[in-house]
């Protein structure tokens, strides 16, 4: 072989096949390889033809195609196909080349390979790769992480192939060790469907209350989309809102109203459970595709519950300007629980994250792309060390000034008996987190109660604790000096 290539990738697959041709359309010759090998002869001929694409057949004939040190990178389905791949790759690889993982895997399984990988001396990196087909083939964001011995090898490359913010930046940079990459990955779609549900929650209320229809609500998110919630899926829904099916009618009102998952934002969710962090709104989301899932018991339950009786609000314009700030208020509350994972997540793991960077990376390419980002980054700028995007200045001052708008916006869909999950958790996670005192006395007094789990006194320093005989017939002795 006359040229040996810059870039082995595996699995010809849509985005497989997008980010070879964003690859080459940079200058750097890929080679080729698949499961099924007659898709590499359809992709060489096909989409590839004229290219410099190297057509490969077998692993070995893709490790011999490749400039050391060679990197080859999965675009496979996640799961058992990464691990069987990377075990058959180890011995055809030597010491120091990279095997690079594209697709959507859950990051414990990014660590576990990044130290095998590492162990049989070679390193390994799992990426995030963010914006759907058109994402992997323009430009996607890329959210690198693994070994970091290998990340100068692949810099040129990821970075040429991302998207760009609109001073060049490229939305992808170095995120940290081992499972980093794929963490920022999950939260980015874990924010994903905290958005899509918030959208869908605005989208509900100007239907059931103020009684518009898809082309009225078009209207709304275009002039949205002009403001500060300019975003990809604002966009889109504005889009798909003016999108008419054959008859000339909304192709959205045709849609069956059950939302499908893929699972990210399921381990998002469970990630915050397991840190300890609280993750309202996302979870939410989540629960809000399963309850839309559940079609047929709706179906029947809307027979047998009735809610208030529905009521159509009379200034429309004004509701209008408070569902914006509502949904704007709610997304604020989003990032902020993401960014506190994020920040729970690193501490536990030892990664050291850039939390600006991040931002940066989402700024463009990916589907939460939006104008909003910037304000993350620059709070970021402003404090590196801010621990809660609420006590940024801009952030409070936002949530000042929109604070009553969206209080409005949440008691009208409660009076009205319109289902907005996200927006209303979101508002309770700020009541909870702007109050010094929680009811939380009286739930250690509970437990100590039953349990004898012991309380903190507000009279005493933290970290004494004390055991009450409440009834008089229980003991004196704490749970603590007895676990089972
Ligand atoms: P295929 O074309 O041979 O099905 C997306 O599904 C990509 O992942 C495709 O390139 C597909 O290969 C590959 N893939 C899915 N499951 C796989 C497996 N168990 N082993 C190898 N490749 C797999």
């Amino acid at each position: 072989m006359e040229q040996k290539a810059d870039i082995g990738l595996i699995g010809l697959a849509v985005m497989g096949e997008n980010l070879v041709l964003n690859m080459e359309s940079h200058g750097f010759t890929v080679a080729v390889y698949n499961r099924t090998v007659e898709k590499v002869d359809a992709f060489t001929g096909g989409r590839g033809r004229g290219k410099k694409i190297i057509g490969t057949h077998s692993l070995q004939e893709l490790a011999g195609a490749l400039k050391g040190p060679r990197k080859v990178m999965l675009m496979v389905k996640a799961g058992k196909a990464v691990d069987d791949f990377i075990e058959q790759l180890i011995p055809l690889l030597s010491p120091g080349d990279i095997i690079i993982d594209g697709g959507n895997s859950h990051f414990p399984d990014t660590i576990r390979r990044t130290k095998y990988v590492e162990s049989r001396g070679l390193l390994y990196i799992g990426t995030g790769v963010s914006g759907g087909e058109e994402g992997a083939l323009k430009g996607p964001s890329l959210m690198p992480g693994g070994s970091p011995a290998a990340w100068p090898h692949v810099k040129s490359i990821f970075q040429s192939i991302a998207a760009k913010v609109e001073d060049g930046t490229p939305c992808c940079d170095w995120v940290g060790e081992n499972g980093a990459g794929h963490y920022v990955k999950m939260i980015h779609n874990g924010i994903e469907y905290g958005d899509m549900q918030l959208i869908c929650e605005a989208y509900q209320i100007m239907k059931e209350s103020l009684g518009m229809s898809a082309s009225a609500i078009h209207k709304v998110f275009k002039r949205w989309n002009e403001g500060e919630l300019n975003s990809y899926l604002i966009e889109i829904t504005r889009d798909i809102l003016a999108y008419k099916d054959t008859d000339g009618k909304p192709l959205v009102d045709k849609i069956l109203d059950t939302a499908g998952q893929k699972g990210t934002g399921k381990w998002t969710s469970v990630s915050s459970l397991d840190l300890g962090v609280p993750l309202t709104l996302i979870s939410e989301a989540v629960y809000a595709r399963c309850l839309s899932a559940m079609k047929d018991e709706r179906m029947a339950a809307s027979k047998v519950l009735s809610g208030p009786k529905k009521k159509i609000i009379k200034n429309k314009e004004a509701f209008l300007r408070d569902l914006e700030k509502a949904l704007y208020a709610s997304k604020i509350i989003s990032y902020t629980q993401g960014y506190v994972l994020m920040r729970a997540a690193a501490e536990e793991y030892k990664w050291s994250l850039n939390y600006g960077g991040i931002a940066l990376l989402w700024r463009g390419g990916c589907i939460i792309r939006s104008v909003f980002l910037g304000r993350i980054k620059d709070a970021f700028d402003r404090n590196p060390q801010l621990s809660n995007l609420l006590l940024d200045p801009f952030f409070k001052d936002t949530i000042e000034k929109s604070q009553k708008s969206w209080r409005r916006v949440v008691s009208t869909a409660a009076l009205n008996g319109v289902w907005m999950p996200s927006c209303s958790t979101a508002l309770n996670y700020f009541d909870g987190f702007r109050s010094a005192r929680l009811p939380a006395n009286l739930l250690q007094a509970q437990r100590d109660f039953f349990g004898a789990h012991q309380y903190e006194r507000v009279d005493k320093p933290r970290g004494e604790f004390f055991h009450t005989n409440w009834t008089g017939h229980g003991g004196e002795t704490a749970s603590s000096s007895y676990i089972v």
